[in-house]
């Protein structure tokens, strides 16, 4: 039986607006001091769940310190985020204690959802989680050493392998990285490793890149949002871009934006604890109306919500395809 979900969030594209991915009017959709003892949410994943969405976000402590917290929506943009970090056990049923967890994805497989997120290994490195109900979370063994960020994995087996996208890194704010892709046959085991994309010559993205959203499974191949970073006087710039993997050998790079699709530039953007960060994390896709919800962290304080429709962007895409 095809189960029915509500409505992902949509706002009609403004008038005059020159770009393919516009912005929720009332962003940002989740402010500072959302709930007792959390600073900031931003950089975090959503899904259809039930009748309405559910969410494992980022959440920041007032010790500075980030850990993962289940929330639900009945539309997506109001959240009820609960007040616990999120409880996972390991095979002995044991409480594991993480030291932190940040930048979660969140992707349903085959009835199980999973959430990847940045933790500790002596290093950051990806941790893996699966649930069921979004009550109890089962570890799953870390999939790569340290030290590594980004781990993305797609929504469903390609020839009969789970895929994951990853960021190999360094243990600060690093200042290179490239997006690899790595197999497994159950989860657990990662090998098969490839290059997939990396930072290049254009200035938006001549720094590092990492992935960003659940791959979008469309006609013309799996779709994927990621962010791409420059170096200013200022520091970092994250934008986000926008990709197309061949739908069978998702290892090819079919076409990829030579431009950003969104840039900082409204002040939840531009101002924060982190200034100038877009980071997507999540993408919605309803196949009816070939609507698409983005959610990104914005400056590391929100989260933001910005909109396209698949033809829109995979138009875009291919007009300033450079790959
Ligand atoms: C990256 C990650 C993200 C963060 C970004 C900008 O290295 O730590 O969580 O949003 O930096 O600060």
């Amino acid at each position: 039986m095809n189960k029915t979900y509500a409505s992902i969030p949509w706002e009609n594209k403004p008038k005059d607006l020159n770009q393919p991915v516009w912005r929720y009017s009332q962003n940002p959709i989740i402010k500072r001091y959302p709930i007792p003892n959390i600073a900031r949410i931003f950089n975090s994943a959503v899904l259809p769940y039930n009748d309405g969405f559910v969410g494992v976000f980022r959440a920041e402590q007032h010790d500075g310190v980030p850990f993962l917290h289940v929330g639900y929506s009945k539309d997506g943009i109001n959240w009820n985020i609960e007040e616990h970090k999120i409880r996972v056990y390991d095979e002995q049923n044991q409480l594991v204690e993480y030291r932190y967890m940040y930048d979660p994805r969140l992707v349903e497989i085959e009835g199980v959802y999973y959430s990847i997120f940045c933790t500790d290994n002596h290093g950051a490195t990806l941790g893996l989680v699966s649930t069921k109900d979004f009550k109890t979370f089962k570890k799953i063994s870390d999939p790569f050493l340290p030290f590594n960020r980004n781990g993305v994995l797609f929504p469903r087996r390609v020839n009969g392998k789970y895929l994951m996208l990853s960021r190999p890194s360094d243990s600060g704010h690093t200042p290179f990285g490239d997006i690899f892709i790595s197999e497994s046959k159950d989860m657990e085991f990662w090998g098969n490793h490839k290059f997939l994309m990396g930072k290049n010559h254009l200035w938006w993205q001549n720094v590092k890149i990492g992935g960003g959203s659940v791959p979008i499974e469309t006609k013309e191949g799996w779709l994927i949002f990621y962010h791409g970073v420059t170096g200013t006087a200022n520091g970092f710039v994250y934008s986000m871009g926008a990709a197309i993997l061949d739908l069978d050998n998702p290892s090819i790079v079919k076409y990829r934006s030579r431009n950003w699709v969104l840039t900082p530039s409204e002040d939840y953007e531009e101002k924060g604890f982190v200034p100038n960060v877009i980071f997507p994390c999540s993408a919605l896709y309803e196949k009816q109306t070939g609507r698409i919800a983005i959610y990104y962290g914005a400056a590391d304080s929100y989260i933001g919500l910005a909109f396209t429709t698949l033809d829109e962007i995979v138009d875009y895409i291919k007009k300033y395809e450079e790959v």
